[in-house]
């Protein structure tokens, strides 16, 4: 491997081009015509307008994308997360023309990233999950009859959704039949794809995810869990490592499930298996996300493993650069995500910077895109930066947090630095007593 073309831009894009930088490969960047002054372009070793600002006719296009690898002769690719990441087809291309893609196998993409065929794998692999449909639920009668086993409040989701799209609650029988049949016309709408299935709504869950990490000759490891409980809408905004509920003895059943998972799969690359833990300390498996996470910072903070790095080093067909009794997590990380949007509202707010200043000391990492003078495009997701910081413990973490929000200066646009102040500031959050409901609440 050579040189690997980032298919991404923004902050992943940049923490990409670092990754590969260490690693003494040569960088292309790609960007739309809107990114002609970003971050990434600038830092990367070449860069390529593959088309118009919205994504469709620029990251999204694959046809766009394969040319810019033949044209600067990359041999590898990273999707960086979001875009093509989970494109099981881009994955195929790519291994049809001899590149390398630098994720997991498009049969993997393809099968973990449908929600029933996910399950099926589970079960497998004997990972806990809360009871429900075994497979697809076609018809009003099976959905009753599933409905009488496993009781109310149940949830529907759509096989081809994910982090949170396609999902209806139904909290009692005279409802179901509507959700089912407009659970199954929106997954057809929305993903392609009819296909729901059904199972018990865990009310006020806890969202663990675990980070798996598996090379080419059949190794396997985890690294500890991340809790990303803290959303709005099902987009994350603070995530952190570790969980604040975990025992070592959890963190042990836990990982091991996802271990399980990633053997029956014989997964290769970095995986993400998400669970839920509910109040009576349960936890059931959700889905696996086949690409590297925002939020893999955290992780990467308290275990001292590069995971951009590993990822392309597993592509080269490496081993694992540590052995599972190697990880040790140690201190507290935390993540905000610090969004171009209004603080109350969260309505985006593109625009010019005109005065930027990024905090820095002991604990503090800032994954950013953005520079004085930038304009903050309007095509694009709202993320503009993410503020790390770590800590021998979470009261030490949450300090340096609190200190670099303050510090941080970003004019000329709206961010949402005003509501993670907020929210370091709220006493349940800082008990790390929250789960997955908590923001409606909070802040309303
Ligand atoms: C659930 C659930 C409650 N019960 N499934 C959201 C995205 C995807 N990870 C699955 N999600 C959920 N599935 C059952 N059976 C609640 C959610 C959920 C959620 C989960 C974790 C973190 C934040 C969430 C926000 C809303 C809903």
């Amino acid at each position: 491997m050579k040189k690997v073309l980032i298919a991404n831009r923004g902050e992943i894009a940049v923490r990409i081009i670092r990754a590969c930088r260490e690693l003494g490969l040569k960088t292309v960047a790609i960007h739309s015509t809107v990114d002609r002054d970003s971050l990434h372009a600038k830092l990367a070793d070449e860069s390529i307008c593959i088309g118009p600002g919205p994504s469709v006719q620029s990251y999204l296009r694959i046809p766009s994308v394969m040319s810019a690898v033949e044209v600067s002769g990359a041999d590898a690719v990273h999707p960086g997360y979001g875009f093509l990441s989970e494109n099981a087809e881009f994955a195929r291309i790519c291994r049809e023309y001899k590149i390398n893609f630098i994720g997991p196998d498009p049969e993997h993409i393809f099968a973990l990233g449908n929600k029933v065929e996910a399950r099926a794998l589970a079960a497998r692999a004997n990972v806990p999950m809360l009871p429900g449909s075994s497979g697809v639920v076609r018809t009003d009668e099976e959905a009753f009859a599933i409905a009488k086993q496993i009781g109310y409040p149940l949830i529907i989701k759509a096989a081809a959704g994910g982090g949170g799209r396609g999902m209806k609650v139904v909290t009692r029988v005279e409802d179901l039949s509507r959700q089912f049949q407009l659970a199954q016309v929106e997954a057809q709408a929305g993903f392609g794809n009819p296909d729901c299935f059904i199972e018990r709504y865990c009310a006020r869950p806890r969202h663990i995810e675990i980070q798996l990490v598996a090379d080419k000759h059949g190794n396997y490891a985890h690294l500890g869990e991340r809790d990303c409980s803290i959303q709005r809408r099902h987009q994350k905004l603070v995530e952190e490592a570790p969980s604040p509920v975990m025992t070592p003895e959890l963190r042990q059943r836990i990982g091991d499930a996802a271990i399980r998972l990633a053997k029956t799969v014989g997964y290769v690359s970095l995986g993400t298996a998400e669970f839920l833990l509910d109040e009576d300390g349960q936890f059931y498996f959700m889905e696996v996300n086949t690409r590297v996470q925002v939020e893999h910072t955290v992780t990467e903070q308290v275990t001292g493993i590069d995971l951009v790095k590993e990822q392309i080093r597993i592509a080269q067909g490496e081993r694992l650069s540590f052995t599972p009794d190697q990880v040790k997590i140690t201190g507290h990380s935390m993540e905000c995500r610090i969004n171009a949007e209004d603080p109350t509202t969260f309505a985006p707010w593109p625009g010019k910077i005109t005065a930027y200043h990024e905090p820095g000391g002991p604990g503090v990492r800032m994954d950013s895109m953005v520079y004085a003078g930038y304009t903050v495009p309007s095509q694009y997701d709202s993320m503009i930066a993410k503020l790390i910081t770590t800590g021998r413990d979470r009261e030490e973490c949450m300090q340096r947090m609190r200190r670099a929000l303050a510090e941080m200066k970003v004019d000329g646009i709206r961010t949402n630095i005003a509501f993670h102040e907020r929210l370091l500031a709220n006493e349940q959050f800082q008990k790390g007593a929250v789960h997955t409901k908590f923001l409606e609440t909070f802040g309303k």
